[in-house]
């Protein structure tokens, strides 16, 4: 359901040698992740940026063993800030994050398409279709057209770099960000990858000052807003004639328009048919999408997710059948897209469900979820390995929505349920959530403080366990894991003025945890109490030492 510990082990072994990164036309069997982490060295990419979520996470540290600059940012808005910044300075950056990030990130993307950039800007979005580990299975093609922006979708590890480099290209090109979606199976899977000679005699970075396209007052943004608009016109007509789609001649008598990694189903489910791959879903090259639609007896198109070019189609005057609704809710596959093809809507056979996950045997989560239980709390809860302890048999946490939600909907609870049950409510976020989103819900508690107080439970395990023990501002560590300054959770909540302040191991000092949690479940005051004990993940790779977290 969320991102799964198991299979989002960031020390990926890759075997791209990067002193020979620059050289021709080298074949590796590469994860789609790795090809765009090597696609993104090859472009000159001087600066890799992003917040972990999977299928995304390997990228980054790829980038870095490949020797490109890579940083992990305290959430997605700030990592996408510092690339676009990268970018400002006349080099070429990259964001990656997983969908929901987008979310975050979007207040940047939405006004960095106006504002251009000056070097080149790729965001690297990888979308869930099928909830591999996530919380929701949203389309980015939408982003890319609420915001404004290309958007390529390859559909393999060849394509990922391609299109990686491709994507540097038209963002320079065009001065506009530009978004790479990929999807679960196209990260995790592996392919042969052809790289090619890197890119040379790159620009040096250099700020040039240019106040109308970098500061985005209403009358900047108004001409700017009309020069974006300029620009998709043009890529439009460039994707019509050059963009990396594909047709494939085969029978007329059907016609599958597809992208992605649909594309490698449909044409081992329907090999006889004639095919339509769009590379660059957004702008849609309509005009070649049409014309191959008209060519054919029986258009279908295959996507994943949301019914994004069917409707495009439709709404542009073309006639196509598409996938029942039924299909929209997951992964497609050969079978489904078979199924698709004979329009079988029945019901489909449901595979036999694997075991749940489960916390592991000595996390630090479960002592604590199990004294929250004890107390009958009701548990704002967040985003995290934690979020296991909603499941049996702790059945401990209550709500869970996006991260750093815990805060605000802790809050809210507070302020209008009565008083005897408002005292049972208490937020719960991990560390690294707490530093993506945590920090501004802190600052809600105590600037619209409820009547009977909050309290919040940071759960310190000095990494970001669930998506593969990144590092982030709490740690004191780098992506490279070098050590680096360390956000101070007990004195973030006194210059907050939280009242009551405290840090306890829960499993060394579970009396004292335990005494401290009901103290503060019993005032009307406001109480942090910071959860310190590592992830045993984590000390296993010597990344912290047992019993602390220091690294
Ligand atoms: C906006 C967004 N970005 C990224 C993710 C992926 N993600 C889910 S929880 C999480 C952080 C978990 O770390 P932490 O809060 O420290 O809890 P732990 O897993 O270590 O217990 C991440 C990166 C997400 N779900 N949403
Ligand atoms: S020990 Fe670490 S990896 Fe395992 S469930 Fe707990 S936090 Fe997650």
């Amino acid at each position: 359901m969320y991102d799964s510990v198991s299979d989002t082990d960031t020390d990926t072994d890759t075997d791209i040698d990067p002193d020979k990164s620059g050289e021709l036309m080298e074949r590796k069997f590469l994860m789609g992740n790795e090809a765009v982490a090597l696609g993104a060295r090859h472009a000159g990419a001087a600066r890799g940026t992003g917040y972990p979520g999977t299928p995304s996470s390997e990228i980054l540290d790829v980038f870095n063993q490949l020797g490109g600059k890579a940083q992990w940012s305290p959430n997605e808005k700030v990592a996408a800030e510092v690339a676009l910044g990268v970018s400002f300075a006349g080099v070429r950056a990259f964001v990656t994050m997983k969908h929901v990030g987008l979310n975050v990130a979007a207040d940047v993307l939405f006004t960095a398409s106006y504002s251009g950039v000056d070097g080149a800007l790729l965001f690297v979005v990888a979308d869930d279709p099928g909830l591999a580990s996530s919380q929701n299975e949203q389309d980015t093609r939408r982003y890319a057209v609420a915001a404004g922006v290309p958007l390529l979708e390859p559909s393999d590890s060849q394509e990922a770099y391609d299109f990686t480099r491709l994507a540097f290209e038209l963002s320079e090109r065009w001065k506009i960000p530009v978004i790479l979606k990929l999807t679960t199976r196209i990260c995790h899977s592996g392919t042969i990858v052809t790289s090619r000679a890197a890119d040379h005699h790159l620009p040096e970075a250099h700020f040039e000052r240019n106040i109308p396209y970098h500061v985005m007052i209403p009358g900047h943004a108004r001409p700017a807003h009309r020069r974006l608009r300029q620009k998709l016109t043009e890529i439009t007509e460039w994707n019509e004639k050059e963009g990396p789609n594909q047709e494939i001649t085969g029978s007329k008598d059907l016609g599958i328009l597809v992208s992605g990694v649909a594309y490698q189903h449909a044409r081992e489910a329907a090999p006889e048919a004639s095919f339509f791959k769009v590379g660059m879903s957004y702008p849609l090259p309509m005009r070649s999408m049409l014309g191959f639609v008209a060519t054919v007896k029986r258009a279908v198109v295959i996507e994943e997710n949301d019914p994004y070019m069917a409707h495009a189609v439709r709404a542009a005057g073309g006639t196509i059948q598409s996938a029942p609704e039924m299909y929209r809710f997951g992964e497609l596959d050969v079978q489904r897209i078979k199924r698709i093809l004979v329009n079988d809507a029945s019901p489909e056979a449901v595979s036999p469900r694997g075991k749940p996950p489960q916390l592991c045997a000595g996390c630090p989560h479960k002592v604590t979820f199990e004294v929250l239980k004890k107390h009958n709390c009701i548990v704002a809860g967040d985003i995290g390995c934690y979020t296991l302890a909603a499941l049996q048999p702790l059945a401990a946490m209550d709500t869970q929505i996006c991260m750093g939600a815990s805060l605000g909907i802790g809050v809210g609870l507070r302020h209008v349920l009565p008083p005897e049950e408002a005292r049972r409510v208490v937020s719960v976020i991990g560390d690294s959530t707490f530093v993506h989103s945590g920090l501004t819900g802190l600052a809600e508690m105590t600037y619209n403080v409820p009547p009977t107080g909050h309290v919040l439970l940071i759960l310190d395990n000095s990494t970001t366990a669930m998506t593969g023990q990144q590092e982030h501002p709490g740690t004191g560590r780098l992506l490279d894991h070098t050590p680096a300054n360390r956000l101070d959770y007990e004195t973030i909540a006194r210059a907050m003025n939280v009242t009551n302040v405290g840090t306890f191991d829960p499993v060394s000092q579970s009396d004292e945890f335990e005494a401290a949690l009901v103290e503060a479940l019993g005032k009307d005051e406001l109480t942090v109490l910071i959860v310190q004990r590592p992830c045993i993940l984590a000390v296993a790779r010597k990344r912290v030492k047992p019993g602390s977290t220091e690294g």
